[in-house]
């Protein structure tokens, strides 16, 4: 380890010394009932940095009843003052930008300069954007017809009460702060379940919540495995809604236990999905695109652009490019410097992502590059150099299934029509992209493609005020934009008779 990366370790060390008492209920934060915890691991040295507590289900019920309690105290402020608070939360995020985004990379191994400009710079930029929105969610006045001149009728938008938020590892400040800031805006109470391998950067923001000014129970933290914490939370009859980032079968799980209290949900899980490279494209560009689009984050993306669609005529220059590219790609440590991939963020993570490639390899695909173990100072992590595939059949399993990890497929075609088809072939519909000068074929290909999100000519663009979410098995409901907002709210109609 250079000491560059100790450096930077010693200085979020204070913040590891709390990690113990990460079950935050009714603003104290503490351990977990049972007292038992869990490690937390550096992906990059397989070394232990803190332990969090492994909160259960007696954790979640303190948790939900501090966060009824909390409830009231949140919607008696008004709606300007609800706003100064999430702002405020925005402005300590930016302050501790460098803190958060330490321990984000030493958590989940991701280079700094991807949690500082991403994770952390877009997760203030979302509390800001909901911020604003806390003074402007109104309802309307009906025109409601007989009897004529009788009743005068509204809606109101209302908050749904106290909400379960699940988060995943693969953006664990940012998803947060996705759920987290639409939820208060429309005036909920909330129980955060961390992902029980990146609880860090929560915890971090609990302690920067509290000193923002919310009031004690607003926001409630129970860190755990997702069996234990997360099986209570959404089987808890009190949480009126789930939002969930994570896997289909957990997805799959929390719609089952929400048919019990009926609990409204938003999931988001995943995708296969395809970045489609017309001939007529800046090659430059959607080359440089497509490697963001699937190498980010180690891969570990939910809208990774993993199958890659290149017009035959063009698909040799642009895989040759892709190969000399991928393999230039600097591995390393997420806090040292010049770093431009990291590890996985857990060496269960790289098996399953291997066996992909063994099954790629096996089903006939031609592994280009990468998919290998690299040696030295980088064998303790769970280190993975970026993969290519070519010569990739739709029918494969690394086309259809979501690997989660660097590794890339590309498929040549030979027509619109053929493409957009292959395309749409696949169980998810969370994002897509399209490279073309054309501008018609790009509207016309976008308007076809069955995803949540298109991005032209650019992809893993994301803003606070565009909705995202999925088409398909890539879940329901939207994260971000006015529609994550709404989906925290429930309409009531109120009657007033004028007789
Ligand atoms: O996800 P899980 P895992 C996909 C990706 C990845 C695979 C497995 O393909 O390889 O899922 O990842 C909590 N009740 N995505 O196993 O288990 C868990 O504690 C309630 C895509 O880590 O779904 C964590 O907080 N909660 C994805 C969260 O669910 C439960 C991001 C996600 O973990 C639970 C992550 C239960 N029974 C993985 N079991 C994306 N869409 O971006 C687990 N959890």
């Amino acid at each position: 380890m250079t000491s560059a990366v100790s450096e930077a370790i010693d200085g979020v060390r204070d913040v590891l010394s709390r990690a113990g008492d990460s079950v935050v209920v009714g603003g104290k934060p503490g351990p977990s009932a049972t007292g038992e915890v869990i490690d937390t691991l550096d992906p990059a040295t397989g070394e232990v940095v803190a332990s969090i507590a492994a909160g259960t289900a007696a954790d979640v019920d303190r948790a939900v009843a501090a966060a009824t309690r909390g409830l009231r105290s949140w919607q008696e402020l008004s709606a300007a003052a609800r706003a100064r608070v999430l702002y405020d939360i925005a402005a300590l995020i930016e302050e501790h930008a460098e803190q958060l985004a330490t321990l984000e990379t030493l958590d989940n191994g991701k280079p700094l300069t991807e949690s500082i400009f991403l994770d952390v710079g877009i997760a203030a930029e979302v509390w800001r954007y909901y911020a604003g929105w806390c003074t402007k969610i109104s309802g309307q006045t009906l025109p409601v017809s007989p009897p004529v001149g009788s009743s005068f009728t509204y809606t109101r938008r209302e908050a749904l009460g106290v909400v379960g938020l699940i988060v995943p590892w693969n953006f664990p400040l940012l998803i947060t702060s996705w759920k987290l800031a639409p939820a208060l805006a429309a005036g909920n109470s909330v129980v955060l379940k961390p992902s029980e391998m990146t609880s860090l950067s929560a915890l971090r923001l609990m302690e920067l919540i509290d000193e923002a000014g919310m009031p004690p129970g607003v926001v409630n933290m129970v860190t755990g495995y997702g069996p234990d914490a997360g099986q209570a939370l959404i089987e808890h009859p009190d949480v009126a809604k789930i939002s969930f980032t994570g896997s289909t079968a957990t997805g799959q799980r929390i719609v089952a236990a929400s048919a019990a209290s009926l609990k409204k949900l938003t999931l988001e899980l995943g995708g296969k999905s395809a970045n489609i490279v017309f001939p007529d494209a800046d090659l430059e560009n959607a080359a440089q695109g497509a490697l963001t689009g699937i190498f980010l984050n180690q891969g570990q993306v939910c809208c990774a652009g993993s199958r890659l669609y290149v017009h035959r005529s063009v698909h040799d220059d642009m895989l040759a490019a892709l190969e000399s590219a991928a393999r230039g790609i600097e591995l390393g440590h997420g806090l040292a410097d010049g770093t431009e991939m990291g590890p996985l963020i857990s060496a269960a993570q790289r098996d399953r992502v291997e066996g992909y490639l063994q099954a790629g390899t096996e089903q006939g695909a031609t592994l280009v590059c990468g998919g290998e173990r690299p040696g030295g100072e980088l064998a303790a992590g769970s280190f993975l150099t970026p993969a290519v595939f070519s010569g990739v059949r739709d029918d494969m399993r690394i086309a259809r299934e979501e690997i989660f990890g660097p590794v890339l497929s590309v498929f040549a075609f030979d027509d619109e029509s053929e493409v957009v088809g292959r395309a749409n072939g696949s169980d998810f519909g969370l994002a897509a992209g399209v490279w073309t000068s054309d501008i018609k074929r790009a509207h016309r290909v976008a308007h076809q493609l069955q995803a949540g999100t298109v991005w032209i000519n650019q992809y893993n663009m994301l803003d606070p005020a565009a909705p995202f979410g999925g088409y398909k098995a890539s879940g329901y409901g939207r994260d971000l934009g006015e529609e994550s907002l709404l989906g925290f709210t429930q309409t009531k109609s109120v009657w007033v008779s004028l007789d």
